[in-house]
């Protein structure tokens, strides 16, 4: 991977507010602080445009409403090519934690990650996607 140099222009009080946010985050260099926030638009712009993209999808539930665990399962059957691996945590007496890791075209992901949150019994659910080019 070559790497390619290019000059910013910005207005001082910006570049000044940009260094003090990447000097809280921890970033040493404005390089790998820049190098992120175009990664974060390059993964933007193919979620927009129906791209490929990877991504983790969690669900928390109660596992005592099984009509919620059966459907769970028939919705995850239903987007198998989609989704690689999942994994299920008993977390106590009534929760299950699972993470649902999926790569495919965002529309599918988004499709899944619609059905999966909008069901009753469903407590918290998030979605993370990461650009796989
Ligand atoms: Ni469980």
């Amino acid at each position: 991977m070559g790497v390619v140099r290019f000059g910013v222009s910005l207005p001082k009080e910006i570049a000044h507010q940009f260094d003090n946010a990447i000097k809280k985050e921890g970033y040493e260099t404005r390089s790998k602080a820049i190098y992120d926030l175009i990664k974060k638009y390059i993964i933007q712009s193919k979620w927009q445009h129906g791209e490929k993209i990877a991504g983790i999808i969690s669900i928390l539930y109660n596992h005592h409403e099984k009509d919620t665990v059966n459907t769970l399962l028939d919705i995850q059957h239903e987007y198998h090519d989609i989704i690689i691996s999942s994994q299920h945590i008993h977390l106590d007496n009534d929760n299950c934690f699972e993470v649902i890791i999926v790569k495919g075209k965002s529309d599918d992901v988004d499709g899944l990650y619609k059905r999966l949150k909008t069901l009753r019994h469903i407590k918290d659910t998030s979605l993370t996607v990461a650009d796989i080019s």
